[in-house]
């Protein structure tokens, strides 16, 4: 005899037609059985349902086993068959439960696709990197250099006292050459206190004419403070030729200020020593907070320059003889200037910055906004 559920699926019974009104009586209870599950499955809308109704049929104390237990009753000949018959159904059932199952987690897994993938949804701004605000500004100042024709240098932060000082002027009995004002190794050896030592080093390997600048980080014991900072950034710039005069300094840094600052920049020169320089200046360019007025809209001082109009950005001036003979240079066939200037100072009136350690704490979120 040939069964079948009310899905279609149909089934043979093992061994053939009942035997008795026992086995067809349960027979009959399996069928009602196997329809009763297949109405409930159609109501489940979940997995969670879906559980309820697997303990429900086929759990230790469920509809199953409680047609099982009837096989106690059935003739001892009989029972074999009977416990196929039921097996047989327990398959059938498991077979609709996990149908259901395919077809529900199919079905929640398209809703979620549905939900999780528009190619269209606009994604979240990527969030780039920025070059350092001192690594812009030098290499603003540099390029406008090598626009010129000058020479980018770049030498080691670490130097002999020769090419830091002797080569440059600097006595013996400097104040700069003392322990307290620079970094010295046991061996003698220091971190440079300013670039100079690769303007000395490039004139005695290259005979004159020569233009070249020097971006680099340079040290001096200062304790760190708004304006100060033991490790910092300097360009300088160095040109000698025959004919050379403080006219094209002048001119070539005014071109610089422009470039980094703006177009309306103007530079003065004020005296001052230098033991490498003369003679010597320290150098200003118009406030770019103020535009040079010192005051701001409201009529307050400006910030940037405290109301002075000028900041100041450097020093400069002709380079002494003695260091152009110390180079291997001929004082009398060239004459050339050099200049000092610190990147911070530069990159802190660009940015507006009023404290020195912002650019070197590296906050991203404060970098990320100086970009
Ligand atoms: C400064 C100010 C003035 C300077 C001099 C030289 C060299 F090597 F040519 F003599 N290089 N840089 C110089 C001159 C640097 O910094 C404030």
């Amino acid at each position: 005899m040939t069964n079948a559920w009310p899905n279609g699926r149909a089934f043979d019974f093992i061994g053939g037609t009942p035997g008795s009104a026992l086995i067809s009586q349960l027979t009959d209870q399996l069928k009602a059985l196997g329809e009763q599950l297949e109405t409930a499955l159609a109501a489940a809308h979940d997995l969670a349902a879906l559980e309820e109704l697997r303990v429900r049929f086929l759990g230790r104390s469920g509809q199953v086993t409680a047609v099982r237990r009837g096989i106690g009753n059935l003739p001892a000949g009989e029972r074999p068959e009977a416990g196929k018959t039921i097996n047989e159904a327990v398959s059938a059932l498991e077979r609709s439960l996990a149908e259901r199952e395919a077809e529900l987690q199919g079905r929640a897994l398209a809703a979620q696709l549905d939900v999780a993938i528009d190619v269209t949804f606009p994604a979240p701004p990527a969030r780039s990197g920025s070059l350092h605000p001192l690594r812009r500004a030098t290499e603003d100042a540099c390029a406008y250099f090598e626009r010129r024709g000058f020479a980018v240098v770049l030498g080691d932060e670490i130097e002999t006292e020769y090419y830091n000082f002797d080569a440059l002027n600097i006595p013996p009995d400097h104040p700069a050459r003392e322990g307290l004002d620079s970094f010295y190794f046991p061996n003698g050896l220091l971190l440079r206190t300013h670039t100079s030592p690769m303007q000395i080093r490039t004139m005695q390997a290259h005979p004159p004419p020569i233009a070249i600048v020097v971006p680099g980080k340079s040290y001096r014991r200062d304790s760190m403070d708004a304006r100060h900072s033991p490790m910092f950034h300097q360009i300088e710039g160095l040109m000698v030729a025959a004919g050379i005069h403080m006219g094209h300094l002048k001119g070539m840094l005014t071109g610089m200020c422009r470039a980094v600052f703006g177009p309306a920049q103007a530079v003065r020169f004020r005296p001052s020593f230098f033991p490498f320089t003369e003679p010597s200046a320290e150098v200003d360019t118009t406030c770019p907070g103020c535009a040079g007025s010192g005051a701001l809209g409201d009529g307050a001082n400006c910030k940037t320059c405290s109301g002075a109009g000028w900041i100041e950005i450097g020093g400069a001036g002709m380079v002494h003889p003695d260091v152009l003979r110390e180079s291997g240079y001929d004082p009398d066939a060239v004459s050339g200037w050099a200049f000092g200037v610190g990147i911070e100072r530069i990159a802190m009136v660009r940015q507006e910055v009023d404290d020195i350690r912002v650019l070197f704490e590296n906050d991203p979120r404060v970098l990320e906004q100086l970009a």
